[in-house]
């Protein structure tokens, strides 16, 4: 376990000049003379939004679980959405592929694999119990596969990596605390909770008293807020849960007041732009209010909640927000300061991560020909 409550001040990182390049997004750190990539966190990301359709059906085989279609590109095909219920559904209607402690261990050896490509040090992972308990798999061999897939993608790569125990909110307040006091037995495998699934209908503060047990047991606070429901949920997750960091929080910005309060109190909201515009939260991402964001102070940083279904991973969502956005290698640099600011790492460990973004920018300057 690594995750220990926030530090609240951190050094304030170096940004490039303006003259610095960094390397291309999605170049893999090698000793091979390819570029380095941009070291980050990923504090957004469903470990069930991983699962690409080459291991869905190949855990549709080995656990004998029948799919509409066992082609790829016909699965790929599928991925297209309306908004994030019509995500939902197919989301969920893939999961009851995953069985036993090893696929769990699959699901997050493959994310983390990719991730450490994707210059992750550091990943704090959703996982949805309740969706695997209603699939009738133990909550035990979730725990113990995930955790063994962290366990090693810390020894082969470096990713230092946790688990947050989600609620699905449309599941209800009670389902929620019944989850919660399953999952004790096994506290010392997440390091906090968090709040997903359908958002609209479902407000924050359903959810006070299984928040509130969970502060009492020292565990981290975040919630989805300001995905598809409006700036009033962020205000409630802020103010009833005691959210810790907002997961997406996009529509915070049609609040004045509620900017001012996000910057004054530098709360982490965890953007995914390839999500807002899969699930058409945001109509194209030129469109973006990341920008407005950075510009208005606020502690954002990018993620690729769920990869496998929404055209990519953190560098590919890197990639694509400086090519769509225009992000300088400025912006690009706070957005991975602000990453590691807002990890539940212990702080020593976020002086670090942060040291080696001024060391890749300041290194990333092209050298004299
Ligand atoms: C999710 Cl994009 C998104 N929003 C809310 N809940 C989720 N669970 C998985 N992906
Ligand atoms: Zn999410």
């Amino acid at each position: 376990m690594t995750g220990l409550p926030a530090g609240r001040k951190g050094r304030v990182c170096r940004r490039p000049t303006g003259q610095h390049v960094l390397p291309a997004p999605g170049a893999a750190a090698s000793d091979s003379g390819a570029p380095p990539v941009l070291p980050c966190a990923e504090l957004h990301l469903h470990i069930e939004g991983t699962l690409e359709p080459e291991l869905l059906v190949r855990l549709a085989a080995r656990n004998g679980v029948r799919l509409p279609t066992t082609d790829l590109a016909e699965l790929r095909g599928r991925y297209r959405f309306t908004d994030l219920q019509s995500f939902l559904d197919l989301y969920y209607a893939n999961l009851p592929v995953l069985r036993t402690e090893q696929d769990f261990y699959e699901l997050a050896h493959a994310y983390l694999t990719r991730a450490a490509a994707a210059g992750v040090r550091r990943a704090e992972i959703f996982f949805d119990p309740q969706t695997h308990m209603a699939n009738g798999v133990p909550l035990a061999a979730v725990v113990a596969g995930l955790s063994a897939a962290l366990a090693d993608g810390s020894a082969r790569h470096g990713i230092s990596a946790d688990l947050i125990l989600c609620f699905l909110r449309d599941l209800g307040a009670a389902a929620a605390a019944e989850t919660l006091a399953a999952a004790l037995p096994f506290r010392e495998h997440f390091i906090g909770v968090g709040l997903d699934s359908a958002e609209v209908g479902y407000p924050p503060a359903l959810f006070r008293d299984v928040f509130a047990r969970a502060a009492a047991e020292q565990l981290q606070l975040v919630a989805h807020a300001g995905e598809e429901g409006g700036p009033e949920y962020v205000w409630e997750a802020l103010d009833v849960l005691g959210a810790q960091r907002i997961d997406h929080g996009i529509r915070a910005m049609e609040d004045p007041r509620l900017v001012d309060r996000l910057r004054a109190e530098q709360i982490p909201l965890t953007v995914c732009p390839l999500s807002n515009v899969a699930l058409r939260v945001v109509e194209t991402l030129g469109a973006h209010v990341l920008p407005v964001m950075l510009s208005r102070g606020l502690r954002v940083c990018l993620n690729s909640d769920d990869p496998a279904y929404f055209g990519g991973y953190i560098d590919d969502n890197l990639a694509a927000v400086r090519r769509e956005l225009g992000l300088t290698d400025a912006h690009l640099a706070t957005l991975a300061c602000n990453s590691f600011d807002a990890c539940f790492a212990h702080d020593a460990d976020k002086q670090r991560w942060k040291a080696e973004v001024d060391g890749y920018t300041a290194g990333a300057a092209p050298s004299p020909r």
